[in-house]
Protein backbone atom coordinates (compact mmCIF):
# COMPACT_ATOMS: atom_id res chain seq x y z
CA UNK A 1 0.00 0.00 0.00
CA UNK A 2 1.42 3.42 -0.78
CA UNK A 3 1.27 6.07 1.66
CA UNK A 4 -0.87 8.93 -0.10
CA UNK A 5 -0.26 11.72 2.38
CA UNK A 6 3.37 11.19 1.58
CA UNK A 7 2.71 11.17 -1.94
CA UNK A 8 0.40 14.64 -2.31
CA UNK A 9 3.29 16.04 -0.49
CA UNK A 10 5.50 15.08 -2.80
CA UNK A 11 4.02 16.36 -5.66
CA UNK A 12 2.97 19.26 -4.22
CA UNK A 13 6.13 20.10 -3.41
CA UNK A 14 7.40 18.70 -7.22
CA UNK A 15 4.39 21.53 -8.24
CA UNK A 16 5.80 24.29 -6.28
CA UNK A 17 9.14 24.29 -7.24
CA UNK A 18 7.84 24.30 -10.77
CA UNK A 19 5.56 27.22 -10.21
CA UNK A 20 8.56 28.72 -8.42
CA UNK A 21 9.54 32.03 -10.81
CA UNK A 22 7.96 30.41 -13.39
CA UNK A 23 5.63 33.71 -13.88
CA UNK A 24 7.87 36.45 -13.99
CA UNK A 25 8.09 39.78 -16.60
CA UNK A 26 10.97 42.08 -17.94
CA UNK A 27 8.01 44.50 -18.99
CA UNK A 28 6.15 47.39 -16.89
CA UNK A 29 3.24 44.77 -15.62
CA UNK A 30 4.96 43.62 -12.38
CA UNK A 31 2.05 44.32 -10.14
CA UNK A 32 0.10 41.69 -12.43
CA UNK A 33 2.77 39.65 -12.27
CA UNK A 34 3.10 39.94 -8.43
CA UNK A 35 -0.92 39.51 -8.17
CA UNK A 36 -0.75 36.34 -10.58
CA UNK A 37 2.26 34.75 -8.03
CA UNK A 38 0.49 36.02 -4.83
CA UNK A 39 -2.25 33.57 -5.51
CA UNK A 40 -0.49 30.95 -7.24
CA UNK A 41 1.95 30.24 -4.57
CA UNK A 42 -0.25 30.50 -1.95
CA UNK A 43 -1.26 26.89 0.11
CA UNK A 44 -3.41 25.15 -2.10
CA UNK A 45 -4.29 21.23 -1.61
CA UNK A 46 -3.16 21.22 -5.43
CA UNK A 47 -5.97 18.17 -5.74
CA UNK A 48 -5.95 18.21 -9.37
CA UNK A 49 -2.08 18.60 -10.57
CA UNK A 50 -1.81 15.72 -8.00
CA UNK A 51 -4.45 13.68 -9.85
CA UNK A 52 -3.00 14.33 -13.40
CA UNK A 53 0.49 13.12 -12.01
CA UNK A 54 -1.00 10.13 -10.18
CA UNK A 55 -2.68 9.24 -13.15
CA UNK A 56 0.26 9.63 -16.03
CA UNK A 57 2.41 7.81 -13.07
CA UNK A 58 -0.01 4.95 -13.03
CA UNK A 59 1.39 4.33 -16.61
CA UNK A 60 4.64 4.42 -15.77
CA UNK A 61 4.96 8.02 -17.20
CA UNK A 62 7.60 9.82 -15.09
CA UNK A 63 6.77 12.61 -13.52
CA UNK A 64 8.78 15.37 -14.71
CA UNK A 65 7.35 15.45 -18.19
CA UNK A 66 3.82 15.99 -16.43
CA UNK A 67 4.21 19.22 -14.32
CA UNK A 68 3.47 21.82 -17.24
CA UNK A 69 0.67 20.27 -17.52
CA UNK A 70 -0.28 19.51 -14.02
CA UNK A 71 0.53 23.69 -13.78
CA UNK A 72 -1.58 24.54 -16.30
CA UNK A 73 -4.44 23.00 -14.87
CA UNK A 74 -3.67 25.03 -11.17
CA UNK A 75 -3.72 28.01 -12.84
CA UNK A 76 -6.96 27.42 -14.54
CA UNK A 77 -8.08 26.52 -10.65
CA UNK A 78 -6.40 29.41 -9.37
CA UNK A 79 -8.01 31.97 -11.75
CA UNK A 80 -11.30 30.34 -11.15
CA UNK A 81 -10.70 31.27 -7.31
CA UNK A 82 -9.56 34.46 -7.66
CA UNK A 83 -12.38 35.43 -9.84
CA UNK A 84 -15.24 33.64 -7.40
CA UNK A 85 -13.89 35.78 -4.49
CA UNK A 86 -14.57 38.77 -6.58
CA UNK A 87 -17.37 41.41 -4.79
CA UNK A 88 -19.25 40.98 -7.89
CA UNK A 89 -19.34 37.03 -7.54
CA UNK A 90 -18.61 35.69 -3.86
CA UNK A 91 -17.01 39.22 -1.99
CA UNK A 92 -14.79 36.73 0.20
CA UNK A 93 -11.63 38.18 2.13
CA UNK A 94 -9.87 35.36 2.69
CA UNK A 95 -8.38 31.96 0.22
CA UNK A 96 -5.89 29.72 1.14
CA UNK A 97 -4.99 31.18 4.77
CA UNK A 98 -4.92 34.54 3.07
CA UNK A 99 -6.69 37.94 2.15
CA UNK A 100 -7.95 37.81 -0.86
CA UNK A 101 -6.34 38.61 -4.29
CA UNK A 102 -8.81 41.62 -4.85
CA UNK A 103 -7.90 42.57 -0.76
CA UNK A 104 -4.61 42.70 -1.29
CA UNK A 105 -4.31 44.32 -5.49
CA UNK A 106 -7.91 45.98 -5.99
CA UNK A 107 -10.90 44.62 -7.85
CA UNK A 108 -8.85 45.63 -11.16
CA UNK A 109 -5.65 44.13 -10.81
CA UNK A 110 -7.31 40.85 -9.33
CA UNK A 111 -9.62 40.54 -12.50
CA UNK A 112 -6.64 40.54 -15.07
CA UNK A 113 -4.30 38.22 -12.65
CA UNK A 114 -7.18 35.71 -13.37
CA UNK A 115 -7.52 36.33 -17.17
CA UNK A 116 -3.53 36.24 -17.08
CA UNK A 117 -3.60 32.92 -15.21
CA UNK A 118 -6.17 31.73 -17.49
CA UNK A 119 -4.30 32.56 -20.73
CA UNK A 120 -1.07 31.53 -19.41
CA UNK A 121 -2.48 28.07 -18.43
CA UNK A 122 -2.72 27.30 -22.44
CA UNK A 123 0.43 28.74 -23.54
CA UNK A 124 1.62 26.60 -20.94
CA UNK A 125 0.03 23.44 -21.88
CA UNK A 126 0.73 24.50 -25.84
CA UNK A 127 4.79 24.24 -24.99
CA UNK A 128 5.92 21.02 -26.70
CA UNK A 129 6.21 17.98 -24.88
CA UNK A 130 8.70 15.07 -24.86
CA UNK A 131 7.48 12.40 -26.41
CA UNK A 132 3.42 13.23 -26.69
CA UNK A 133 2.74 12.88 -30.64
CA UNK A 134 1.12 16.63 -31.44
CA UNK A 135 -2.15 15.06 -32.05
CA UNK A 136 -2.49 14.04 -28.49
CA UNK A 137 -1.30 17.16 -27.19
CA UNK A 138 -4.07 19.06 -29.18
CA UNK A 139 -6.42 16.50 -27.32
CA UNK A 140 -5.28 17.93 -23.76
CA UNK A 141 -5.52 21.56 -25.31
CA UNK A 142 -9.28 20.64 -26.16
CA UNK A 143 -10.36 19.15 -23.08
CA UNK A 144 -8.78 21.79 -20.69
CA UNK A 145 -11.34 24.27 -22.72
CA UNK A 146 -14.50 22.49 -22.98
CA UNK A 147 -13.68 21.70 -19.25
CA UNK A 148 -13.31 24.92 -17.93
CA UNK A 149 -14.85 26.65 -20.30
CA UNK A 150 -18.38 27.90 -20.81
CA UNK A 151 -19.63 24.12 -21.22
CA UNK A 152 -18.00 23.33 -18.33
CA UNK A 153 -16.50 25.33 -15.04
CA UNK A 154 -17.60 28.77 -16.29
CA UNK A 155 -21.01 27.62 -17.34
CA UNK A 156 -21.37 25.71 -13.94
CA UNK A 157 -20.54 28.90 -12.32
CA UNK A 158 -22.84 31.18 -14.15
CA UNK A 159 -26.08 28.78 -13.43
CA UNK A 160 -24.80 28.62 -9.58
CA UNK A 161 -24.51 32.70 -9.46
CA UNK A 162 -27.79 32.84 -11.32
CA UNK A 163 -29.37 30.12 -8.35
CA UNK A 164 -27.59 31.48 -5.39
CA UNK A 165 -30.23 33.01 -2.76
CA UNK A 166 -33.37 31.43 -4.48
CA UNK A 167 -35.41 28.38 -4.39
CA UNK A 168 -33.73 25.94 -7.43
CA UNK A 169 -34.30 21.80 -7.94
CA UNK A 170 -32.21 18.83 -7.35
CA UNK A 171 -31.50 18.87 -11.22
CA UNK A 172 -30.30 22.30 -10.32
CA UNK A 173 -27.67 20.90 -7.69
CA UNK A 174 -26.70 18.46 -9.97
CA UNK A 175 -25.68 20.39 -13.20
CA UNK A 176 -23.58 22.77 -10.63
CA UNK A 177 -21.53 20.40 -9.08
CA UNK A 178 -21.13 18.46 -11.95
CA UNK A 179 -19.95 21.77 -14.32
CA UNK A 180 -18.54 24.18 -11.52
CA UNK A 181 -16.09 21.41 -9.82
CA UNK A 182 -16.62 18.17 -11.00
CA UNK A 183 -15.26 19.11 -14.88
CA UNK A 184 -11.92 20.19 -13.84
CA UNK A 185 -11.29 17.36 -11.59
CA UNK A 186 -12.27 15.08 -14.31
CA UNK A 187 -9.76 16.83 -16.84
CA UNK A 188 -7.09 16.41 -14.59
CA UNK A 189 -7.49 12.28 -14.97
CA UNK A 190 -7.83 13.04 -18.83
CA UNK A 191 -5.22 15.11 -19.49
CA UNK A 192 -2.98 12.55 -17.84
CA UNK A 193 -4.29 9.86 -19.58
CA UNK A 194 -3.25 11.52 -22.76
CA UNK A 195 0.88 11.22 -21.86
CA UNK A 196 0.77 7.39 -21.87
CA UNK A 197 -0.58 5.76 -25.40
CA UNK A 198 -3.54 4.35 -23.82
CA UNK A 199 -6.62 2.84 -25.99
CA UNK A 200 -10.12 4.32 -26.39
CA UNK A 201 -11.56 2.35 -23.58
CA UNK A 202 -9.37 3.11 -21.02
CA UNK A 203 -9.55 6.53 -21.77
CA UNK A 204 -13.29 6.53 -21.26
CA UNK A 205 -12.48 4.67 -18.20
CA UNK A 206 -10.34 6.99 -16.55
CA UNK A 207 -13.00 9.96 -18.06
CA UNK A 208 -15.63 8.27 -15.74
CA UNK A 209 -13.52 7.78 -12.54
CA UNK A 210 -12.67 11.45 -12.75
CA UNK A 211 -16.02 12.81 -13.35
CA UNK A 212 -17.00 10.40 -10.25
CA UNK A 213 -13.85 11.43 -8.19
CA UNK A 214 -15.11 15.07 -9.21
CA UNK A 215 -18.66 14.98 -8.20
CA UNK A 216 -18.18 12.76 -5.10
CA UNK A 217 -15.45 15.85 -3.85
CA UNK A 218 -17.86 18.30 -4.22
CA UNK A 219 -20.85 16.21 -2.33
CA UNK A 220 -18.27 16.17 0.54
CA UNK A 221 -17.41 19.71 0.04
CA UNK A 222 -21.20 20.48 0.78
CA UNK A 223 -21.18 17.91 3.43
CA UNK A 224 -18.03 19.62 5.37
CA UNK A 225 -20.03 22.81 4.69
CA UNK A 226 -22.77 21.69 7.15
CA UNK A 227 -20.62 19.51 9.46
CA UNK A 228 -17.43 21.29 9.53
CA UNK A 229 -14.28 19.86 9.30
CA UNK A 230 -10.79 19.27 11.56
CA UNK A 231 -8.80 17.54 8.75
CA UNK A 232 -6.12 19.33 6.81
CA UNK A 233 -8.60 18.91 3.45
CA UNK A 234 -11.71 20.51 5.62
CA UNK A 235 -13.29 23.80 4.96
CA UNK A 236 -14.80 26.46 7.80
CA UNK A 237 -18.72 25.31 8.24
CA UNK A 238 -21.72 27.88 7.28
CA UNK A 239 -20.45 29.52 4.86
CA UNK A 240 -22.21 27.54 1.68
CA UNK A 241 -25.44 27.91 3.77
CA UNK A 242 -24.95 31.49 4.67
CA UNK A 243 -24.61 32.39 0.55
CA UNK A 244 -27.89 30.87 -0.02
CA UNK A 245 -26.03 28.40 -1.95
CA UNK A 246 -27.64 25.22 -3.58
CA UNK A 247 -26.16 22.30 -2.12
CA UNK A 248 -26.98 18.80 -1.88
CA UNK A 249 -27.88 18.18 1.88
CA UNK A 250 -30.56 21.23 1.38
CA UNK A 251 -32.26 18.41 -0.58
CA UNK A 252 -31.71 15.25 -0.07
CA UNK A 253 -29.90 15.85 3.93
CA UNK A 254 -26.45 15.14 5.16
CA UNK A 255 -26.63 11.04 5.55
CA UNK A 256 -28.07 10.62 1.77
CA UNK A 257 -25.39 12.84 0.50
CA UNK A 258 -22.70 10.66 1.99
CA UNK A 259 -24.13 7.63 0.73
CA UNK A 260 -24.36 9.09 -2.85
CA UNK A 261 -20.93 10.34 -2.25
CA UNK A 262 -19.98 6.58 -1.51
CA UNK A 263 -22.17 5.20 -4.38
CA UNK A 264 -20.64 7.60 -7.43
CA UNK A 265 -17.11 6.39 -5.84
CA UNK A 266 -17.74 3.19 -6.07
CA UNK A 267 -19.14 3.84 -9.85
CA UNK A 268 -16.22 5.33 -10.76
CA UNK A 269 -14.08 2.48 -9.39
CA UNK A 270 -15.70 -0.16 -11.29
CA UNK A 271 -15.31 1.89 -14.51
CA UNK A 272 -11.76 1.11 -13.97
CA UNK A 273 -12.18 -2.25 -12.72
CA UNK A 274 -13.88 -3.58 -16.10
CA UNK A 275 -10.86 -2.07 -17.63
CA UNK A 276 -8.53 -3.73 -15.94
CA UNK A 277 -7.06 -0.62 -14.28
CA UNK A 278 -5.49 -1.63 -11.02
CA UNK A 279 -4.18 1.94 -9.66
CA UNK A 280 -3.04 2.04 -5.82
CA UNK A 281 -3.02 5.95 -6.43
CA UNK A 282 -6.30 6.43 -7.85
CA UNK A 283 -7.86 4.23 -5.56
CA UNK A 284 -5.94 5.62 -2.82
CA UNK A 285 -7.13 9.38 -3.64
CA UNK A 286 -11.20 8.13 -3.57
CA UNK A 287 -10.50 7.07 -0.06
CA UNK A 288 -9.01 10.30 0.85
CA UNK A 289 -11.61 12.14 -0.85
CA UNK A 290 -14.74 10.06 1.08
CA UNK A 291 -12.78 10.15 4.13
CA UNK A 292 -13.15 13.78 4.48
CA UNK A 293 -16.47 13.31 5.21
CA UNK A 294 -16.89 11.73 8.65
C1 LIG B 1 -15.24 32.08 -11.37
C2 LIG B 1 -15.18 30.87 -13.58
C3 LIG B 1 -15.28 30.83 -12.13
C4 LIG B 1 -15.40 29.64 -11.55
C5 LIG B 1 -15.42 29.43 -10.10
C6 LIG B 1 -13.75 26.87 -8.34
C7 LIG B 1 -14.93 27.72 -8.44
C8 LIG B 1 -15.53 27.98 -9.78
C9 LIG B 1 -15.41 28.32 -7.36
C10 LIG B 1 -14.83 28.19 -6.01
C11 LIG B 1 -15.90 28.02 -5.02
C12 LIG B 1 -16.17 26.61 -4.73
C13 LIG B 1 -16.46 26.23 -3.34
C14 LIG B 1 -16.17 25.74 -5.71
C15 LIG B 1 -16.39 24.34 -5.54
C16 LIG B 1 -15.13 23.63 -5.85
C17 LIG B 1 -14.19 23.74 -4.75
C18 LIG B 1 -14.47 23.00 -3.51
C19 LIG B 1 -13.17 24.54 -4.95
C20 LIG B 1 -12.07 24.67 -4.01
O1 LIG B 1 -11.12 23.74 -4.42
P1 LIG B 1 -10.08 23.13 -3.42
O2 LIG B 1 -10.81 22.68 -2.18
O3 LIG B 1 -9.21 24.43 -3.07
O4 LIG B 1 -9.28 22.09 -4.13
P2 LIG B 1 -7.62 24.59 -2.87
O5 LIG B 1 -7.46 25.98 -2.33
O6 LIG B 1 -7.16 23.56 -1.89
O7 LIG B 1 -7.00 24.43 -4.20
Amino acid sequence: MIDMGSYLEFCKTELQAYLQGLLHTDGLATRLYEAMNYSLMADGKRLRPALLMATAQTFGVELQRVLPAAAALEMIHCYSLIHDDLPCMDDDSLRRGQPTNHVVFGEAIALLAGDGLLTEAFALLARPIPEVPAERQLRMIQILASRAGADGMVGGQAVDVERTGGQGTLTDVQFIHLHKTARLIQAAVEIGSLFPDLDEKAQEALSTYGEALGLAFQMVDDVLDVVGSTSELGKTAGKDEAEGKLTYPRFIGIEETRRLAEETIARGQEALHRCGIHSPYLAELQSLVLVRSH
